[in-house]
């Protein structure tokens, strides 16, 4: 048992403030680094110290281990923790941060490096009699026999690259014809994309619910699950929105799949936080899919049903205590969303945007949590993910979220820079979605250019920027604020 005093954030953006506001509240003093692009950057600001790490690119800065290595010896930092992304799930990174004597939060090297390729993970899981989608077990090489063992498991079937991550290197094969070609490119994508062209074969399950379960592990063997995350809401592996509970998980459903996600954890004697990936099929049939190792984007939808602080439990298992809680001790309360606002166009094929965020006010009040990294006035880089925030509503049960959700979209006011959050208003408001009756085709299946009402958002754009200048500027004293305010107000939701 090691007590963390200083913790280095190896991390930039709304995460590594989400990180230092759970130290703070510890008593831990907190290290921020940064790149050029980030001089100005609230992670920076919010810490109590903040060492330079290199260029815009993160090539240069955010992905050099030795530089955050020295940041953290120079600092004195007992601890890394490395957020998502990034270096988040780098064993290599892990190892080297353990041999300079730092404490790395998050689990150890082997179980990165176990969960980090699809068929080591599944060997690891098939120890406990995981259900995993029929396919082959370890990576084929053989186009022949490759083949010979589609036929079996039959059509449609699922190419994926052993080293993947977010869709690259998956194909899918609806016609035996079509194998040779499309085992052929899903090679050499794999290859160039991971430098590893190992690829197996699964059974494709065309409409997945995509559910994933929390874990948390202690250095004291114990393994407990935090329910379920429901992210079947994304646009080409990107994900939109996230909820917890699920709509439509029974509790023994639910029971089922939180052992089975201990069990895959407890293969790698999983320590800290970590989420079990899985698909269920049309009969609600779940199958192991994967697990990532590092505390994800969306894990307020987790804290906010369970009441957990995942970033003080990441922390205090870090340091060698044991879990505070049981299993039993959980219970899920109310119902959360999240919907990740990006700079991005919805009605330009969600292609990204950049500026400066020249109004930005986030929604307030009742159940509401905004996680981000930025101010008005801030500039969005382009050498980073294109996510502005995540905006995370809560409620006694999920209607009450969704409404709160449209609220909140409806009272964020966002201008200089289009965002996804029309499209959010979209979903949330969609039949499909309302009813919980959704897969991870819903983007594809329901969204097309133009369907979003941007006429409205116009007009609220122009009368945000007009007051903001006014405002800002000081240069006119408005002499009714309440009828230009609520003239305003009236434009947008007319
Ligand atoms: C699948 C699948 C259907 N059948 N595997 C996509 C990313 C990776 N984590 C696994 N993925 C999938 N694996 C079988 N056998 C469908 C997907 C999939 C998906 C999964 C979760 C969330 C969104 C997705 C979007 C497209 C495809």
């Amino acid at each position: 048992m090691k007590t963390i005093k200083k913790i280095l954030i190896a991390n930039r953006g709304e995460i590594a403030l989400r990180i230092m506001r759970s130290a703070r509240e510890l008593g831990i003093k907190t290290v921020a680094v940064y790149s050029e692009a980030d001089r100005d950057a609230l992670h920076v600001r919010y810490a109590d110290e903040a060492v330079f790490i290199g260029e815009a690119p993160s090539n240069k800065s955010y992905l050099v281990m030795t530089n955050i290595v020295d940041a953290c010896l120079k600092t004195g930092a007992d601890a890394i923790h490395p957020g998502y992304g990034f270096l988040s799930e780098n064993a290599g990174f892990a190892s080297k941060v353990a041999e300079a004597g730092i404490i790395f939060i998050g689990p150890s090297p082997n179980a990165i490096d176990i969960m980090g390729n699809k068929l080591t993970a599944k060997a690891a899981a098939l120890k406990f009699n995981i259900p995993m989608v029929p396919g082959t077990e370890e990576a084929i090489e053989d186009v022949i026999e490759a083949k010979a063992r589609a036929i079996e498991v039959g059509f449609p079937i699922l190419i994926k690259a052993a080293a993947g991550g977010g869709g690259k290197g998956m194909r899918i094969v609806e016609h035996v014809g079509d194998f040779e070609e499309q085992m052929a490119l899903a090679v050499s994508e794999a290859t160039s994309a991971f430098g590893d062209g190992s690829v197996f074969i699964e059974r494709y399950v065309t409409s997945p619910r995509h559910i994933e379960i929390q874990i948390l592990g202690d250095t004291h063997g114990n393994i407990l699950h935090l329910f379920e995350r429901d992210c079947s809401v994304q646009r080409r592996h990107q994900k939109v929105v996230e909820e917890a509970p699920s709509s439509i998980l029974t509790p023994e459903k639910r029971e089922k799949m939180g052992k089975c996600a201990i069990d895959v954890a407890r293969s790698v004697n999983y320590t800290g936080a970590g989420t079990v990936e899985f698909i269920l099929d049309e009969n609600l049939d779940f199958y192991f899919l994967e697990m990532n190792t590092r505390l994800q984007v969306e894990h307020p939808v987790t804290e906010l049903i369970t009441g957990i602080d995942l970033v003080k439990e990441q922390i205090k298992i870090a340091q060698g205590e044991p879990i505070s809680f049981k299993q039993d001790d959980l219970k899920i309360n109310g119902h959360a969303i999240e919907l990740r606002v990006y700079a991005e166009d919805p009605d330009n094929n969600f292609l990204p945007d950049i500026g400066t965020l020249e109004t930005y006010i986030t929604p307030k009040g009742p159940g509401i949590r905004v996680d981000d990294g930025f101010e008005q006035g801030m500039e969005i880089p382009i050498y980073y993910d294109p996510m502005i925030a995540k905006l995370i509503t809560y409620g006694k049960d999920r209607e009450e979220a969704i409404s709160r959700m449209e609220r909140a979209i409806d009272e964020y006011q966002i201008t200089g820079i289009t965002t996804t959050l029309g499209f959010g208003k979209f979903v949330m408001q969609h039949e499909a979605f309302k009813s919980g009756n959704f897969d991870t085709h819903f983007v594809k299946k329901y969204f097309q250019t133009g369907l979003l009402n941007n006429d409205n958002e116009s007009d609220a754009e122009i009368a945000a920027i007009v007051m903001n200048t006014l405002l800002n500027e000081n240069q006119i004293i408005l002499p009714n604020n309440e009828t230009v305010e609520s003239n305003w107000l009236k434009n947008r939701k007319e």
